[in-house]
C-alpha cells in the first residue's frame, strides 16, 4: 500500500520559510516544498507496508526526487528499519512529516513508527529522523526518538504510540 508521505504536514510550516531556503536556486527557490536533494526539485516521500501490524520489521520508505520533467526514479531510494540495525520500528513510515531540522538547505523527514518497540516495550512508538544531504536522504546522522530518549518526557508504556501524529513547526523561534 502506498499513501502520501505529506499528509501530515503541518499546515504552519508553510508559513514559516527557513531564510536558508533561499540558497535554493531552482523552482523552489523561497518556499517550503519538500527538496532532500536541494536541487530545487520538489521530492516524494511514500510510506508503505502492511498496517496496521505488530511485524517488528514492517514498513518501507521510498523516496522519488523530483526533476524539470516531474518525478523519476533516477536516484529513487527505499529505506528499512533494519537499514538502520533496527528491527524494533515496527510500522515504520507511519506517519511521515518534513522539516528543516538542522537549517541546512536540506528537507529532512520525520519517519513515525508509532507501532515500535522500545526496549521491551510494544507500541510505544519512534520517530527516526532523516537529514537531506546533497545526495538526498542519508542514513547518515539519523536519530531515533522516543520515550526512551533523556529530555523526552514520560517513559515508554505499552500503546503509546509516540509518533502517531506529527506536526512541524518553527515552534523554538519566537516572532
Ligand atoms: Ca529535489
Ligand atoms: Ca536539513
Amino acid at each position: 500500500m502506498l499513501m502520501s508521505g505529506f499528509t501530515v504536514q503541518s499546515a504552519d510550516a508553510e508559513r514559516f520559510a527557513h531564510p536558508n531556503d533561499a540558497v535554493a536556486t531552482g523552482p523552489l527557490a523561497g518556499t517550503t516544498e519538500p527538496d532532500f536533494n536541494g536541487d530545487g526539485f520538489a521530492d516524494l516521500a511514500a510510506g508503505g507496508g502492511p498496517h496496521p501490524t505488530l511485524d517488528a520489521t514492517s514498513g518501507a520508505l521510498h523516496v522519488l526526487y523530483g526533476s524539470a520533467t516531474g518525478l523519476g526514479h533516477l536516484g529513487s531510494q527505499r529505506f528499512l528499519s533494519e537499514d538502520f540495525g533496527s528491527t524494533q520500528e515496527a510500522s515504520f513510515s507511519f506517519p511521515l512529516a518534513t522539516g528543516h531540522f538542522d537549517g541546512d538547505r536540506y528537507t529532512d523527514l520525520a519517519v513515525g513508527s508509532h507501532a515500535a518497540t522500545v526496549g521491551s516495550v510494544r507500541e510505544a512508538g519512534s520517530v527516526r529522523i532523516l537529514y537531506g544531504s546533497s545526495q538526498g536522504l542519508t542514513r547518515q546522522r539519523s536519530q531515533l526518538w522516543s520515550q526512551a530518549t533523556p529530555g523526552v518526557a514520560g517513559s515508554p508504556e505499552w500503546e503509546d504510540s509516540f509518533g502517531i501524529a506529527l506536526a512541524v513547526g518553527n515552534f523554538g523561534r519566537g516572532a
